[in-house]
């Protein structure tokens, strides 16, 4: 997280006088327009644990709890941060509480409260414990897609080094398999129910794969245990949206302003938020219908449509649009040639190797993602969505690529965010900057050869250093040299 790079408005050296910090203690000094958790915290049991409650986490499934939580107080979350400390320092100190901040036409600030705890990946012991309560029902994560450690056929990678060594060892896990498989197993040790797995991370039939990586983690390791889990543990899939940048220094200073509290780490993201869970729960599902998310027997047609469209959209316009000098996606979508570029692709180009679920118009639901788009309220960075390409554009623009190539369509303009990405890791190279990507160092290292990157099978599986893609990459070359001098 790049957020505490920021100037921190705790630090006595940022020289303004803070307010009271944020926690349950204080929250009577909370600023009146403020909306505050409608239920008694301290009758909240934690039916819920998290891996990775990062930005996204606190803005969306956070936020759905933390409405159920007025009607039913089972559903808590214990935060697990596997690799950093820093959501635990920031928010433990809170009770757990922090600001949400909604930017849109009609703005809102509201205190989230379902996140009861922070627990760090040091703190093992502990994180079993909660794996094991009794009262836990929804094992859930946004790990993003680098941490299911899956190869190009969507499969466990058991060459990942975090899989081989907690193949090796799980006594400390160090990967999220590792730690699923392990308080799974833990769990029928003990003569406790399964649980549900709840992937929120956004990647094609997430929890499908995630199921299918613990089970093959726990066979390597122990049948039983395996087969413990295909009968007692349920992996539904979903599909998870809203717009969240990272938080920034205009969020910090409205949020000052507007709280009459000090908030470690407040959150933004835009108002609208959409969860589709697939019905698929370990007895009782939480009733998280009241907070406006749908339960439906097949995820996959809504799955398909945000991630190839919304998401599709998001890294083209991030790759394009740096290119073209641009910093925010609102930014982007001012430049007409983009804008109607990204419009056109949607529609000619994605649209027809999707097959939208029941009620879903894939028209209104683009005009709706473009206008999203445009929130001016929102700077969302086109570097932040840049971030970790090898992992996002196989389930963002590969597989749309792939239909169109099986359906004999047209591919030369879906090419164009991959020639730009391309760009983008030969720029970086060239110029010595990192870039944020769990390949980092050997896309890095191929620099300018942008055959070496399209000839790796963990990116492009079977594409890879095809013909069917080397031929448009090199005509969306010049075109992306006539894009940036037109600039
Ligand atoms: C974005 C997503 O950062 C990115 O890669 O495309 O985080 C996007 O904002 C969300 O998926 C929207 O739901």
């Amino acid at each position: 997280m790049p957020d505490l790079d920021l100037p921190n408005p705790l630090d006595p050296a940022s020289g303004e006088k803070a307010a009271p910090r944020l926690s349950t203690a204080t929250i009577p000094f909370l600023a009146l327009e403020v909306k505050r958790p409608a239920y008694n915290r301290s009758g909240v049991a934690n039916g819920v644990l998290h891996f990775g409650p990062g930005a996204f986490h606190r803005a969306h499934q956070a936020a759905a709890f933390d409405a159920l939580l007025a009607h039913d107080p089972r559903w808590g979350i214990t935060g697990v941060s596997l690799h950093s400390t820093q959501v635990a320092q920031a928010l433990n100190p809170q009770d757990g509480l922090y600001s949400l901040a909604l930017l849109d036409e009609e703005p809102g600030l509201q205190i989230i409260g379902s996140l009861t705890r922070i627990l760090t990946g040091s703190q093992g012991k502990a994180v079993m414990e909660a794996m094991t309560s009794p009262e836990l029902r929804i094992i859930s994560s946004t790990v993003t897609e680098k941490g299911y450690c899956l190869g190009p056929d969507g499969r466990l990678d058991e060459q990942h080094p975090d899989i081989r060594s907690d193949l090796a060892d799980l006594s400390s896990p160090r990967s999220f398999i590792g730690w699923l498989a392990s308080g799974l197993a833990e769990r029928r040790r003990r003569g406790l129910p399964g649980a549900t797995i709840l992937s929120c991370d956004n990647l094609t039939d997430n929890g499908r794969k995630l199921g299918a990586a613990v089970i093959d983690f726990a066979s390597m390791r122990d049948p039983d245990t395996a087969r413990w889990i295909e009968d007692h543990v349920r992996f539904p899939n979903a599909m998870v949206d809203s717009i969240t940048p990272a938080t920034d220094q205009d969020l910090r200073r409205k949020v000052a302003q507007s709280l009459g509290l000090t908030d470690a780490w407040p959150i933004q993201r835009e108002r609208f938020t959409q969860w589709v869970i697939e019905d698929d729960f370990v007895d009782e599902r939480p009733a998280l219908d009241v907070a406006g998310v749908t339960f439906t027997k097949d995820v996959h047609p809504f799955e398909a449509a945000k991630l190839r469209l919304l998401n599709g959209a998001h890294s083209t316009l991030a790759y394009v649009g740096l290119l073209r000098g641009h910093r925010t996606v609102a930014q982007a979508m001012t430049d007409e040639w983009l804008a109607r570029f990204v419009e056109r692709l949607m529609r000619e180009d994605i649209v027809p190797t999707l097959k939208p679920p029941a009620g879903l118009d894939l028209d209104i639901y683009i005009s709706d993602v473009l206008r999203r788009f445009r929130n001016p309220a929102i700077e969302h960075l086109l570097s932040q969505i840049a971030w970790d390409g090898s992992q996002k554009l196989p389930y963002r623009l590969l597989g749309t690529i792939r239909d169109r190539l099986a359906s004999g369509g047209e591919i030369q303009r879906l090419i164009l965010p991959i020639a730009a990405w391309l760009r983008f890791i030969a720029h970086a190279a060239r110029h010595d900057l990192t870039i944020t990507d769990p390949l980092a160092d050997r896309l890095l290292a191929a620099g300018d050869d942008w055959q070496a990157i399209v000839a790796m099978p963990e990116i492009f599986g079977d594409l890879a250093g095809s013909p069917v893609l080397v031929q448009p990459l090199t005509s969306s070359f010049k075109t992306l040299d006539d894009l940036r001098s037109a600039t």
